[in-house]
């Protein structure tokens, strides 16, 4: 069969990031014989002539869209991407006869309602894997299709779950049909998944509906070999684990940055981490694998609303990490939610508080909590009336605590203006597109983040500022 994936994705905030899902998709497909080509939109100047070339020549039989990302998560200066996807599907629908199939975390979070939404023949919620080789031998074969919950036809009704498919076990995805090492020359970094899963239960985090709540492993040996590959096939020096939780479970981890220090991989990478797994003896491991920077999913400094948003770790956790990485010498950051439920002026001040003393690299505060479907934030959303039954989730609608009043922009503004090392992205706050591209210009690699700390220039004004 003939087929051709697309990635939609565009995005260059904070960096334009390879589609690995896509990668993930393209190896099983190919084993099956497949004929495939790739349209990556991210580094594409004109879509309409891109994809239109492709569907003329290559005449897909089935057309795979990959919908990562459906908003920029960033409020108050949110933007949904939906427009253009609906623009790449009615340029295929009119360009070439080809079944369309969609997918991707965008659209599992929201499968039923943007099925509906978009001129699409079918879509998989979840790992597309074993779901998408399913859809494709039974089209080959010409063979019934029934709706499932994890396979949706158009205008067929299915039992509704926001749980996606999981995939046993895990393999490598294959990169040779994308543009590979434009991400690393573009973005700073290749990614590298370990594993998938996550077993928290944070109110508001999507992460354990998309990849389940049991961890599942890959083969470190299987990892060694992967990271191997990309350093001799894209000369590869800076990948990004886009693991749930790098260290967890921390016997993993230290087992893979053990391989990894043992072969001597000449690589740097850094990696989502949780500051509860996070011991000396770990954080040495990682340094001795190439361990540049770690990003710790803090949320909040104060005990209160870490236990609102159902947090595993401690304050006296937090401090305990960053204050190892500042011992060790590792650059990392924290990322902070301001606005859920219960915060108010005095919980801001004590997750300041904390900043100013743990000093570390970086702080990235995100304002107000994005609502997705399934989530415990959209059913205390629902209680106190910020959403309502009928509110439709594909469109960004952020929680914002009501004991704020309204002030929580202003309040943020205020006290990150004074401290160096914040990011405030919703503010552009130390961070604005054009910053980033420029930066990147000088081929620095890693999440610009680890620059913050260093910087000399004055920050970027916020833009609210420059109106005033
Ligand atoms: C790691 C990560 C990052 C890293 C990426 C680093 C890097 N260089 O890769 C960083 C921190 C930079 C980042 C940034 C952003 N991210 Co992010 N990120 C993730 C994370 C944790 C993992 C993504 C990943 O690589 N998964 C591994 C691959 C293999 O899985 P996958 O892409 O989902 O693909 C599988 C399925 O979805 C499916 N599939 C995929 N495509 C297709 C296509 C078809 C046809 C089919 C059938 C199936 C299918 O099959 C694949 C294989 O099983 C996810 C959360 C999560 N757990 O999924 C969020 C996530 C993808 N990010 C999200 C968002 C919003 C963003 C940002 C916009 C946030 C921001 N303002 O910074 C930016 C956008 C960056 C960009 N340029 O696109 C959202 C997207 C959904 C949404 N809410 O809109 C997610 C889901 C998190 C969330 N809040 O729910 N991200
Ligand atoms: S925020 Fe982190 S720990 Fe919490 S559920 Fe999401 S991925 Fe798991």
């Amino acid at each position: 069969m003939n087929i051709l994936l697309i990635s939609v994705n565009r995005e260059r905030m904070p960096a334009p990031v390879f589609p690995l899902g896509l990668a993930c998709l393209a190896r099983g497909l190919e084993e099956e014989g497949h004929r495939l080509e790739v349209i990556d939109l991210c580094f594409s100047q004109d879509i309409k002539a891109d994809l239109k070339e492709t569907l003329l020549c290559f005449q897909p039989d089935l057309t795979g869209i990959s919908l990562r990302n459906l908003d920029n998560l960033t409020y108050p200066t949110s933007h949904s991407y939906l427009k253009e996807v609906e623009e790449v599907v009615s340029i295929c629908r009119r360009l070439s006869s080809s079944k369309l199939v969609i997918g991707g975390s965008g659209f599992s979070l929201a499968s039923g309602e943007l099925l509906a939404h978009l001129n699409v023949d079918f879509g998989i919620v979840g790992e597309g894997e074993a779901i998408l080789l399913g859809l494709v031998n039974s089209l080959e074969n010409k063979l019934p299709l029934s709706p499932s919950p994890h396979l949706l036809i158009k205008d067929h009704s299915s039992p509704h779950i926001t749980k996606g498919a999981r995939v046993f076990p895990l393999s490598a995805p294959d990169r040779t049909l994308f543009h590979t090492r434009r991400y690393l020359e573009e973005g700073g970094m290749l990614n590298l998944q370990t594993k998938r899963g996550c077993p928290f239960s944070c109110i508001y985090c999507t992460y354990p509906l998309l990849e389940g709540e049991r961890v599942r492993l890959r083969e470190v040996e299987e990892v060694v070999q992967e990271i191997r590959q990309l350093i001799q096939e894209q000369e590869t020096d800076y990948i990004y684990f886009v693991d749930d939780i790098f260290n967890y479970p921390p016997s993993f981890a230290e087992k893979l940055c053990r391989r990894m220090a043992e072969e001597k991989l000449q690589i740097r990478w850094s990696a989502f981490v949780n500051p509860g797994f996070l011991k000396e003896d770990l954080l040495k491991w990682m340094k001795e694998a190439g361990c540049a920077g770690v990003e710790f999913g803090t949320d909040s400094g104060s005990p209160r609303m870490l236990k609102n948003y159902g947090k595993s770790f401690t304050v006296e956790e937090i401090a305990q990490a960053s204050q190892l990485c500042s011992k060790l010498n590792v650059n990392h950051c924290h990322y902070l939610l301001f606005g859920g439920p219960g915060e108010d002026e005095e919980t801001i001040e004590e997750s300041f508080r904390l900043m100013d003393q743990l000093n570390p690299t970086a702080v990235i505060a995100m304002l107000g909590i994005r609502i997705y479907p399934g989530t415990g934030l959209e059913r205390i959303s629902l209680s106190e009336g910020i959403i309502e039954k009928n509110t439709n989730l594909i469109y960004p609608h952020f929680y914002i605590s009501p004991a704020l009043n309204g002030r929580l922009e202003d309040l943020i503004r205020e006290k990150a203006l004074g401290r160096k090392q914040w990011i405030v992205p919703g503010l552009e706050i130390n961070i604005t597109q054009n910053l980033m591209e420029q930066i990147r210009r000088f081929k620095v690699r890693g999440p610009l983040w680890e620059l913050v700390g260093r910087m000399k220039k004055p920050r970027v004004k916020p833009l609210k500022s420059e109106l005033k």
